[in-house]
């Protein structure tokens, strides 16, 4: 494929290309989820349909329900030991797939490199897994003891009836010192993997927050939620942190431990990276204990300059702010040379950004600061508040398949409940510019014109690719080498290829030079697919 921007295209044209192979009907519901940003300081872009099934028979970029909750946001914890109650298949594929790195700690408790499944055979299928799964319980409780075990639900115990909750409770009483609980996690519970968050943030919030009652003596302490350390982005995050005195009790869970949830009630403040997965514990915290949520992004250096302000505003004393102005100081100095270095080479470069339920957003910004420019980008599985911001939260309509999870009912604890700030603090806050719980979403990084598409498929993005020809497309694994045979050099965003940290300020380091060197390998160009040397497929007997 030529490299060369011949055509320059209509964003209206390209979304008609992309709907012209599809029977009418399945061209009438992508056109929704297909959109033409066309945001302008007045008036808000148009809506968009996301959070819907997707329609059978599409290559679909998207993971399931159990995936969203057991590899997710239960993954990355070292020390519950996370046991798959379903066929080997499930527990297997999700085994150390996703890039959450883990530092084990100093009792070097760490259940991560375990696959723990329950192996369920025809006869589990037949005659209930139950026994089986109390038998697993068991058996993981006496070779490790740990401090909490949870059991995550594939689609065949859904269908069978297996009362996973009700063995998780039993063998709670029977063991006596081991947190037990279950996920109702189903793979088809929901759309996508976003139903598995949710899930996972009822659970853990019903069941694990708040059962350390010790309290905590810091100074500054907030909850990091919805960063999950892919490739050591939350060492970095957590190393700036603690340059700046902030204490980081909980995260969310990169490299978490049960303790860090179980202590979560302490923290004065929750900054939330990815809302996606996570803003149900941001709202919950808030409504239990009384912890203000703000929104943060460590992606970018200048974005993670801010989200650091933004903290030090919240508390508002001298010593933190002067401390974060300090290190922002010490820091910016080499990745501006840097950026400035790789920016004479990747000005004016474009790239197309299709992840999860956050990432199309957060890696906007470090694109910018390499003066990238973003021509199509889109959510596998965002909801519409993570494209037009939560002021749609109150008009999304619930359909079926969002009732189908369970939503709690969360009050003020008598006893824990404690406002961090009174009403006229937050009020003087808010007068001066500052946000809580305030998301505007990915649509606002966007230009005018580019083009947003909600779940894109295999087929729309090698056609996206083969119309615009960005300088670089960003996805997973499932797109990585289709892309590549295109002739277009691709970036993981999901597990970061062998890369990262990408976050905070060596992070973006990182990441400039990294992309640097993707887009300006000349070896793209002789890329050359195998049809488009040897139209005709020919092949040979072995024997011959
Ligand atoms: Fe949040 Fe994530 Fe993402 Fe996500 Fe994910 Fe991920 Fe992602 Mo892959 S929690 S929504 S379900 S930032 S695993 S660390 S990269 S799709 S954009």
């Amino acid at each position: 494929m030529s490299k060369t921007k011949v055509v320059q295209w209509d964003p209206a044209d390209i979304k008609e290309e992309l709907l012209k192979k599809y029977p009418p009907k399945v061209a009438r519901k992508r056109a929704k989820q297909i959109m033409i940003n066309e945001a302008t300081e007045s008036e808000a872009p148009p809506e968009i349909v996301a959070n819907v099934r997707t329609i059978p028979g599409i290559i679909t970029m998207r993971g399931c329900t159990y995936a969203g909750c057991k590899g997710v946001i239960m993954g990355p914890t070292r020390d519950i030991v996370n046991i798959t109650h379903g066929p080997i298949g499930c527990g297997f594929y999700s085994w150390l797939t996703r890039r959450n790195q883990t530092s084990p700690g100093p009792d070097g408790e760490n259940y991560m490199p375990y696959c723990f499944s329950t192996d369920m055979q025809d006869q589990d299928i037949i005659f209930g897994g139950e026994k089986k799964l109390e038998a697993a319980i068991q058996e993981a409780y006496d070779l490790f003891h740990p401090k909490g075990i949870c059991i995550f639900s594939t689609c065949p115990v859904g269908l069978i009836g297996d009362d996973v909750h009700a063995v998780a409770k039993k063998m709670k009483a029977k063991l006596g010192d081991c947190n037990v609980f279950a996920f109702s996690c189903e793979g088809y519970k929901g759309v996508s993997q976003s139903a598995g968050h949710h899930i996972a943030n009822n659970q853990v919030f019903t069941h694990l927050v708040g059962e350390n009652k010790e309290p905590r003596t810091e100074e500054y302490k907030i909850n990091l939620l919805g960063e999950y350390n892919i490739g050591g982005d939350g060492f970095e995050i957590d190393r700036i942190l603690k340059k700046c005195g902030i204490t980081n009790i909980a995260t969310f869970s990169g490299n978490s431990t049960y303790d860090q949830f179980a202590s979560a009630q302490h923290a004065d403040l929750s900054c939330v990276m990815c809302h996606r997965s996570i803003n149900y514990v941001a709202d919950m915290l808030e409504t239990k204990y009384g912890i203000p949520w703000i929104k943060v992004n460590f992606i970018g250096a200048e974005a993670t300059a801010k989200s650091l302000r933004k903290i030090g505003k919240y508390f508002g004393d001298k010593k933190l702010i002067d401390k974060i102005e300090a290190v922002i100081a010490e820091e910016m100095p080499e990745v501006e040379a840097i950026a400035k270095d790789v920016r004479s080479r990747t000005e004016g470069k474009t790239a197309m950004l299709f992840v999860g339920g956050s990432r199309a957003h957060h890696y906007q910004e470090l694109f910018n600061e390499m003066g990238m420019k973003t021509l199509s980008a889109g959510y596998e599985f965002g909801h519409r508040d993570d494209y037009e911001g939560r002021r749609v939260i109150p008009d999304i309509k619930i359909d079926a398949d969002s009732r189908n999870i369970e939503e709690i009912e969360v009050e003020a604890d008598p006893e824990l409940y404690r406002a961090r700030k009174t009403e006229e603090e937050i009020k003087a806050l808010e007068d001066a510019g500052y946000e809580f719980k305030h998301y505007d979403g990915l649509n606002p990084d966007m230009d005018k014109g580019t083009i947003v598409i909600d779940d894109l498929n295999q087929y729309e993005a090698e056609k996206l690719v083969e119309l615009l020809k960005p300088d670089l497309f960003c996805a997973g694994i499932k797109e990585k080498f289709s892309i590549q045979k295109l002739g277009v050099p691709m970036k993981q965003l999901h597990s970061y290829d062998s890369g990262g940290p990408y976050a905070g300020f060596k992070g973006a380091i990182n990441f400039y030079t990294e992309i640097d060197r993707l887009v300006g390998s000349k070896v793209w160009s002789y890329m050359k697919a195998p049809w488009q040397e040897n139209p005709e497929l020919t092949a040979t007997f072995v024997w011959e």
